[in-house]
């Protein structure tokens, strides 16, 4: 393995009091006319928060808000609208098919739809939902300003997959998301002297409450770049000056194939990777070609980020760091008993402190489930501590949880739209190690021969969304059981 550069020491910051998460500017920052750009199109803060207030005078009072959360401006503006008016906002995937919309647009009681495609000429792209279309117009701003809402006040409603059944809505508070990204701004010195790179989907806490909602907060500029490739992420850094880079596994892996893209992120202050495991050989590459260590950050929906390395530490590869301020963690054993922080003994990960949701909608049940009698939250992470507090993530408990690319996919929800398709008799599917997306997803199939696996991959990215579509389907002639029928899933071979 080759040797990493040394950390790069942190310039003097430029610190304002955090912007309240409705406001696009922290107290007494200057504006800028690239303050965000997204997808090639700039803003200054004041158009965008005036943007923004057009979009809170249209929802102020209803129960929640939708959002088709594609990478736009006109995304940014309506979640800061929803914001600004208290009102509770769901991003929603704008590739998620019939079925997985119909679900989050139900469930969490949208009574609006903001849709950034919609407006006179234009029918919005999910005229079919029932919920009333609503334009965002970037050109149609407004003065008015809003109280900052109560810290307990839901801020996101994020939809997100458990290992069985429809993906559920995480409610993540205004007090929640601000105590997170100030934790997260003093481990990675975070301030309105950075340029935030990153072209992650704004639907999922990374890309939109650290990647938009961070950079609102410190007050550091954004460019989104639209898609998360190589050569956008090099272009951002030598036309916009970036210093702060984010990316999920996947990304840093494809930016290691791509040497003279990833040279261009060299004079960059901070990489940094979450979502997923940051696989050893993939930060070695990217410490030789950019001289960073990446700094590796871990989280959840649920919790938002818990632990990361720190700008001013040490950050040695396949450990996540120490618990943020505020943060408390513990290992568990099975049965719920202590585990010894002895950097050895694996336990599940517990997390406690004021970034934790405040429960799945409409779900009291999981949200039980998911707390321990004192309240600490069960990730379903299991982990090492070491002595010295290092944390390392091992492993799931769960194997019908899949991180593919970074994102979260339930493997009963896939095998759900499998057996939908009626050609489909048996499915299961299952997380198959991939070196470019972590795990990739595999379905195993009894099905009529007439169906091809591509009509069975369509039908689940047409149906569910993309990137919870099968890459591979393995056909079989029956899925091995257990004497009470249970799939016996780990009896099932990718190798033929
Ligand atoms: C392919 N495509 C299809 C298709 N097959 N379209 C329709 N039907 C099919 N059957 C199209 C897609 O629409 C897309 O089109 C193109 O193919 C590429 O899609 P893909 O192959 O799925 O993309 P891929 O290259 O694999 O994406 C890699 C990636 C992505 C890294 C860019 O996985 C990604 O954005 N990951 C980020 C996930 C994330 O943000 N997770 C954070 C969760 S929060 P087109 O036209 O669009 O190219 C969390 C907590 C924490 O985890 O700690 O942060
Ligand atoms: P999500 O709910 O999409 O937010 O996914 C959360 C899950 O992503 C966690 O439970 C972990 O399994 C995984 N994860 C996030 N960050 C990391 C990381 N740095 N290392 C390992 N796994 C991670």
């Amino acid at each position: 393995m080759p040797t990493p550069a040394p950390d790069h020491p942190s310039p003097p910051t430029a610190r304002f009091a955090p912007a309240p998460l409705c406001a696009a500017t922290p107290e007494g920052l200057p504006d800028h006319p690239d303050a965000l750009v997204v997808d090639g199109r700039a803003t200054d803060r004041a158009a965008l928060l005036a943007a923004a207030a057009a979009v809170a005078q249209d929802v102020r009072g209803l129960p929640a808000v939708a959002v088709r959360a594609t990478a736009s401006l006109e995304t940014v503006a309506a979640v800061l609208g929803g914001l600004q008016a208290g009102v509770p906002v769901v991003p929603v995937p704008p590739d998620s098919g019939p079925l997985e919309r119909a679900h989050i647009l139900r469930d969490s009681g949208a009574a609006a739809l903001l849709d950034p495609g919609f407006g006179p000429a234009t029918p919005g792209a999910w005229a079919d939902t029932g919920v009333p279309t609503l334009p965002i117009d970037l050109a149609r701003q407004a003065g008015t300003s809003f109280p900052a809402p109560a810290s307990d006040t839901v801020a996101l409603i994020l939809y997100t997959s458990g290992t069985t059944g429809a993906p559920k809505g995480v409610l993540t508070t205004h007090g929640a998301v601000a105590a997170d990204l100030d934790a997260l701004a003093t481990a990675w010195d975070w301030s309105a002297d950075d340029v935030l790179v990153h072209g992650l989907p704004l639907f999922h806490i990374h890309g939109l409450v650290l990647g938009v909602l961070g950079a609102l907060r410190t007050g550091s500029r954004l460019v989104h770049t639209g898609r998360p490739t190589a050569e956008r992420y090099a272009a951002a850094a030598e036309q916009h000056g970036g210093s702060l880079f984010f990316g999920v596994p996947t990304v840093w892996s494809r930016i290691a194939d791509e040497p003279a893209a990833a040279r261009a992120l060299r004079g960059a202050r901070l990489l940094v990777s979450g979502s997923a495991p940051l696989p050893a050989p993939v930060f070695a590459r990217v410490a030789e070609l950019t001289g960073h260590h990446p700094v590796e950050r871990y989280g959840m929906t649920e919790t938002l980020i818990t632990v990361s390395t720190r700008a001013d530490g040490e950050r040695p590869p396949g450990t996540v760091g120490h618990p943020l301020d505020g943060i408390t963690t513990r290992l568990a054993a099975e049965d719920g008993t202590p585990v010894p922080a002895d950097g050895r003994t694996i336990g599940e990960l517990q997390v406690s402190g004021p970034t934790l949701f405040a429960g799945y909608l409409n779900r009291p049940d999981a949200t039980a489930a998911a707390l321990t009698p004192d309240g600490w939250f069960r990730t379903g992470d299991l982990a090492t501590v070491d002595p010295d507090g290092r944390h390392r993530i091992v492993g799931r408990a769960a194997t019908d949880l899949i991180k593919s690319g970074g994102f979260r996919i339930g493997a009963g929800e896939v095998e759900d739209a499998l057996l939908s398709h009626p050609a489909v008799r048996e499915a299961a599917v299952v997380g198959v190690p991939h070196a470019d997306l972590g795990q990739e997803i595999v379905a195993f199939v009894v099905a009529e021969p007439a169906v091809t696996d591509r009509e069975l991959t369509d039908f689940v990215a047409a149906g569910l969304s993309v990137h919870k579509r099968p890459r591979r389907v393995v056909r079989v002639d029956a899925l091995p059981r257990n004497a009470l029928g249970k799939v016996q899933k780990k009896q099932l071979s990718t190798d033929a």
